[in-house]
């Protein structure tokens, strides 16, 4: 059983919805979320794109591997309405994996921890929520570390959780 977390961010419709139903489809026999966090609103980064995104990250507990959590995450996006255009583009949904017990992996397709989670605020703030004291298997900062040291990023805690159904 490998401790897992996803992040999770929309900027394209009714991103609240598109969030908790990725949630409810991520949830499953073997793919237990344990833990959700707070939704945060998010200034885009390392995108043209102007529309602010809602993310969350949550925390689950999977007996699959890491090639098969990635393939049910893009089936999961597929069946959102995602429609891949242009890189880092608007999307109703995308789903990284962040990190996957403490496993480094390197293959074309999927690199965990992902490579930008250390100076991403709407990864961090959070995560930090959840686990303050994770350290990243590369580096070995915590969490807190990592998002004190983080670059600007205006990221605001929304007051409403969100359930997972
Ligand atoms: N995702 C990206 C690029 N930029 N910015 C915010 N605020 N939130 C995201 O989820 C996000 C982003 C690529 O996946
Ligand atoms: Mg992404
Ligand atoms: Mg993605």
């Amino acid at each position: 059983m490998k401790l897992v977390y996803l992040s999770l961010g929309s900027n394209l419709g009714d991103r609240e919805r598109y969030l908790e139903k990725a949630l409810g489809m991520l949830d499953a026999p073997d793919f237990h979320i344990r833990r959700v966090s707070s939704v945060y609103e998010t200034e885009p980064v390392d995108t043209s794109d102007p529309h602010w995104f809602l993310n969350l990250v949550a925390e689950a507990e999977t007996e699959l591997f890491p090639m098969q959590l990635l393939w049910r995450v893009g089936k999961i996006e597929h069946s959102l309405g995602r429609v891949r255009t242009v890189v880092n583009g608007p999307r109703v949904i995308d789903v990284d994996i962040l990190l996957y017990g403490r496993a480094v992996i390197q293959t074309p397709t999927l690199q965990v921890p992902h490579p930008r989670m250390s100076d991403r605020r709407f990864v961090l703030a959070p995560l930090a929520e959840l686990a303050p004291d994770l350290r990243h298997p590369v580096t070995h900062k915590t969490v807190r570390e990592l998002l004190a040291a983080a670059p600007d990023q205006a990221v605001q805690r929304l007051a409403k959780p969100m359930a997972v159904r």
